[in-house]
């Protein structure tokens, strides 16, 4: 683990105009290098004092009025001593603060650095400091909750209790590890199976939240299908709330898909507006149609939308047959239609069907309320007791650890290795857990996982 013996300065705020930036200073020489440019340099610590921020050893050159924030370290974000400026916003003045901060000392921070400090210090686990991140991207409640859970250690608390579990099974082995001949007290082999079997159980529920963890993130595919005209656009413009996607009432407008992610729970929608699923001649037309497809191939949901009923009977018979997702009847343009199709059209069994109006408005909580049965039925939401586990390198660490346990659950139930052969799975399952939260491997983990956070962060 590299010392850090330097100090860093980045601008922690978005970029762009705005009312207030937010520069920070972190390291050993954190409260030197802001006595340089900051005058008068706070009293205490954690209390928020007005001064200026100015050019090093100059105030006579003053850049900026900033709200100033001393933290001794340990009692950081990072763990170490900081320095916060808040200044005005704008493209200029946090990077003058920034420069000012290099001139006396600092040097500019690398993405994910305050992050990985915090790490380095045990101030978070990594699976926290990934939360933070996550919490960064979020732009979905789902995806929110998730890493508010996570980053308040719901994931490292259970990675740890597996972690203890582990260790104590390695405990009981190690006992008939070093006497062999002693038959008093051997590890009860029904002991050690079945806690095996509890942290492979344990294993197994964190895995099953992996699907329900990308939807929250990335959103349910909601692809919207049928003829040209048939309303479509109009019909996403109002599940969206704004005119986001062109309407007109010249048949095939829309000749690639638009996307949009409208936030929603239990997942966010990602809606996908496609070009209508008939034969073209034209070429671009084609190309959006096969765009169609392939967007009808993969989603989670269909909204098969047509204004007649023959037109939604065939609609949905030939989207059905074009997906694995649920298909949901939508018979659009009810403000035109109100009285004329009392009748219920011939569906599969399974298929709903809505009657709605991208005019009045009518039917779109309907239509809201049946896409979020669909979702119910094709994807289990995590009970809140389990934390749903985000990244591929959650998902490879759990494998491995996985596999190990099963490895080493077969030699020990078989007898068929020698017990300390057995036991090197154990471990090794233990280090997978150890590797998940940052414990070992940490320069490898720590480069790949902060390199794609934000600078400032
Ligand atoms: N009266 C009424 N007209 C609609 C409705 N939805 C769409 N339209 C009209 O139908 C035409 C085709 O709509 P559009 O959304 O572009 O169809 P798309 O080709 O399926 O995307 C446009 O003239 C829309 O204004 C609706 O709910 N009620
Ligand atoms: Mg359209």
């Amino acid at each position: 683990m590299t010392p850090h013996d330097d100090t860093i300065v980045a601008i922690a705020t978005g970029a762009g105009r705005g009312a207030i930036a937010i520069v920070r200073l972190s390291g050993p020489a954190a409260y030197t290098v802001a006595r340089r440019v900051a005058t008068p340099f706070p009293a205490a610590p954690r209390v928020v004092s007005r001064g200026t921020v100015h050019a090093p050893d100059d105030p006579s050159r003053p850049i900026d009025h900033a709200l100033i924030t001393a933290f001794a370290g340990p009692a950081s974000y990072t763990g170490e001593d900081a320095v916060e400026f808040a200044v005005h916003g704008g493209p200029l003045l946090g990077a003058l603060v920034v420069e000012a901060c290099i001139t006396a000392g600092a040097r500019p921070a690398q993405p994910g650095e305050f992050t990985e400090r915090a790490v380095l210090h045990g101030k978070m686990d990594l699976v926290q400091a990934e939360a933070v991140a996550d919490l960064i991207d979020a732009r979905s409640r789902a995806a929110h909750r998730a890493a508010l859970r996570q980053l308040d250690g719901a994931l490292s608390h259970r990675l740890a209790a597996m972690r203890e579990m582990l260790l104590h099974v390695d405990a009981l082995l190690a006992y008939d590890i070093d006497f062999p001949e002693e038959d008093d007290a051997p590890p009860s082999l029904a002991r050690v199976l079945a806690a095996c079997d509890d942290a492979l159980a344990q294993v197994d529920r964190l895995l099953a939240t992996l699907p329900a963890a990308a939807l929250g993130r990335d959103g349910a595919l909601v692809v919207l299908a049928g003829p040209p005209n048939a309303g479509k656009s109009a019909l996403l413009n109002a599940l969206v709330g704004e005119a986001r996607v062109l309407v007109s009432d010249q048949p095939g407008t829309t000749r690639d898909a638009v996307e949009v992610l409208v936030d929603d729970e239990p997942f966010p929608l990602r809606l996908v507006d496609t070009a209508g699923l008939r034969a073209s001649d034209d070429v671009l037309e084609r190309m959006g149609i096969e765009v169609s497809e392939r967007f009808v191939a993969q989603a989670h949901v269909v909204l098969a939308c047509a204004e007649t009923d023959a037109a939604l009977a065939s609609t949905c018979a030939a989207v059905g047959a074009r997906t694995r997702g649920v298909v949901i009847a939508v018979r659009t343009k009810s403000d035109l239609h109100a009285t004329a199709h009392d009748g219920a059209v011939e569906h599969p069994e399974q298929t709903a069907q809505v009657a709605v109006s991208a005019v009045t408005g009518d039917g779109l909580a309907a239509l809201r309320a049946a896409i979020r049965v669909a979702m119910k039925e094709q994807v289990a939401t995590p009970d809140d007791d389990t934390p749903v586990i985000t990244r591929a390198r959650h998902e490879a660490a759990l494998r491995r650890a996985g596999d190990e346990l099963r490895a080493f659950r077969a030699a020990w139930a078989a007898g068929a290795l020698p017990a300390p052969v057995a036991a090197t799975h154990l471990r090794a399952a233990v280090t997978a857990l150890e590797s998940l939260i940052g414990a070992v491997d940490v320069e490898d983990v720590l480069e790949r996982v902060f390199r794609t956070f934000c600078i400032g962060k």
